[in-house]
């Protein structure tokens, strides 16, 4: 395989709005950002993705963009930005931005242009149809309700929006929509960006025309993924914007792909796919119910080791998973995959430990570093997250109590990972002088940066130490390239690998509550990493339970 840059990589989220706030506005900033690179830099950091940063009146927290080519006015200017990207590269750090090009704000000029003239050239920018006796297809928005909204100004037409109604989907089929976005991409990359973290990609091919798929809930609805597991043809597009934009500027790409076919996986990652790499969201699915939130299951070690090595063995050598824990859209890795009454700084490390030596490109997504935990709320009231209160409205309308639809909402809304980052126990956690757009975690006075930093065996340097074995130049190849092989998979609550390559290393983790006493094939040469003492003798190693090890063997 052709060695790209950014293979041996760390990457970290921000999700700017919850970072940290410079001018105390309630609100993260680019100049907090700025202020806390040499911060992320001593972490280990290389990558930095940035969650939208674009004008946006927020419907879906920026995801919903009225200008590509501007900084909101709360995250600061384009000066502040080019600064940004002056100050990562001074320190040999890469920024990459959200590209979210399935659909703009309706508060974009072009959406504009379309209300006003819909049969126009703009009005071609996105999907519109004449309202008739029916809805053009019976599809489900994610956030709930039709994906159809009568067109402003225009009571004879509808528009589409996959997401929320001020998110209308642009119309991927009209060449001109895809030059303007290369034009934007390049436009980006030409001021220095690394390259792009690929938003909600798979939704902009759609089925046409527009068809009902048989009702999966009682509002006589389908889910969209229906719809896009029948879909075919994403990649024309995709080819092209790559031979347009990224391959030209030899630009790391990842793609937020879900609903991919596997046979595809290849097309999208490989040595010539689409992207750089995609995000392995094979943990975040376990337990998933299309009915909605309320009917999740809960996950346990043996269904998350499942997806892990699933997706390890189906990419295997093709290309490159960037893994997670936790992203702006799921609730926080700690509190979603380890029992509550196991959580404490050993079993967070175990965590953070078995899936950072993964094959493929580690993501940590910011707090993840210190243990942020989800927060709790008691009142609907307190909820920002448009996604989780749609959710709640499907657990009422599914027969749970208030009660048990707040329960629901503490477990899986998005704003659990949205909440501001608790850097000290001063106010606010030290994130802002001001009014914090959204509540702080009451846990700051434990959890916080401060509280960790001259911990040697805080969480937090934990993951420094994560970061540097992973680049440490004696094992990096074997880290980066190695071959993944499982260990023990039918172990119960064991969950280890080995990594192949120049080296021969076992990553090992005991997710049970009992002591294992485990014999290695071959015998231990050196222990490079471990969250607790490592008791071994020759090939055979003691396991208290959350004792992990990253451990080279003869
Ligand atoms: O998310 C795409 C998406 O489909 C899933 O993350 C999920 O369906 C959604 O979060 C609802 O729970 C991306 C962004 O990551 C997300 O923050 C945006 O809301 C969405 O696209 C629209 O841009």
């Amino acid at each position: 395989m052709e060695k790209k840059w950014w293979h041996n990589k760390v990457a970290y989220q921000i999700y700017p709005k919850s970072f940290y706030d410079s001018n105390n506005d309630g609100v993260g900033d680019l100049q907090g950002i700025i202020s806390k690179l040499d911060y992320l830099k001593d972490l280990g950091v290389d990558i930095i993705w940035l969650s939208p940063i674009y004008p946006s009146p927020f419907a879906d927290q920026g995801y919903d963009i009225s200008d590509y080519y501007s900084i909101h006015p709360q995250f600061g200017t384009m000066e502040d930005m080019d600064e940004l990207l002056k100050e990562a590269k001074k320190r040999d750090m890469y920024i990459i931005l959200d590209l979210v090009v399935n659909h703009c704000s309706d508060e974009h000029e072009w959406f504009d242009k379309a209300i006003k003239d819909p049969e126009g050239e703009y009005g071609n920018f996105f999907y519109i149809e004449n309202k008739g006796s029916k809805l053009p297809c019976n599809w489900r928005s994610y956030f709930g309700g039709s994906v159809w909204e009568p067109l402003p100004e225009n009571p004879d037409k509808l528009y589409f929006h996959a997401f929320h109604k001020k998110q209308p989907d642009l119309n991927w089929e009209n060449p001109k929509v895809r030059e303007e976005v290369y034009k934007n991409i390049n436009w980006w990359l030409d001021k220095g960006l690394g390259g792009f973290r690929i938003d909600a990609i798979i939704n902009i091919k759609k089925v046409l025309p527009f068809k009902d798929y048989e009702a999966d809930r009682k509002d006589g609805l389908c889910s969209i993924e229906t719809m896009l597991n029948e879909a075919t043809g994403v990649g024309d597009f995709l080819t092209e914007m790559k031979e347009k934009t990224f391959k030209p500027q030899d630009a790391f790409t990842v793609g937020e792909v879900f609903n991919e076919k596997e046979e595809e996986i290849p097309d999208f990652i490989g040595e010539n796919g689409y992207f750089s790499s995609m995000f392995d969201f094979s943990t975040n699915g376990v337990g998933k119910s299309s009915k909605g939130w309320y009917d999740n299951k809960p996950v346990n070690w043996e269904g998350y080791k499942k997806a892990l090595f699933d997706a390890q063995r189906l990419v295997g050598k093709t290309g490159f998973l960037s893994t997670i824990i936790e992203n702006h859209d799921e609730p926080r890795g700690v509190s979603h995959y380890i029992p509550k009454e196991d959580l404490s700084p050993k079993s967070k490390k175990a965590l953070g430990t078995i899936y950072f030596f993964l094959r493929g490109i580690p993501f940590i997504y910011q707090g993840q570093e210190i243990g942020m935990e989800n927060i709790t709320i008691s009142s609907i009231d307190e909820v920002d997250d448009i996604s989780a209160r749609d959710e709640y409205q499907v657990a009422i309308d599914a027969g749970l109590s208030k009660e048990e639809a707040i329960a629901v909402l503490n477990k899986f809304s998005r704003d659990n990972a949205r909440t501001p980052v608790q850097w000290d126990n001063s106010e606010n956690a030290g994130f802002t002088k001001g009014k914090p757009w959204l509540k702080v975690n009451p846990n700051y006075k434990e959890i916080n940066v401060k509280a960790q930093e001259n911990d040697d065996s805080s969480i937090l340097n934990y993951y420094k130490k994560m970061c540097a074995l992973r680049k440490n130049k004696e094992y990096e190849n074997t880290f980066v390239y190695g071959k993944f092989e499982p260990f023990m998979e039918n172990e119960k609550g064991l969950i280890s690998y080995f990594r192949k390559g120049d080296k021969n290393l076992l990553v090992i983790g005991n997710f049970s509550k009992d002591t294992k006493e485990i014999t290695l094939p071959e015998e231990i040469k050196k222990v490079l990493l471990s969250n607790d003492k490592v008791n071994y003798h020759d090939n055979k190693i003691t396991l208290n339970s959350y004792d992990c090890a990253v451990l080279e063997l003869k």
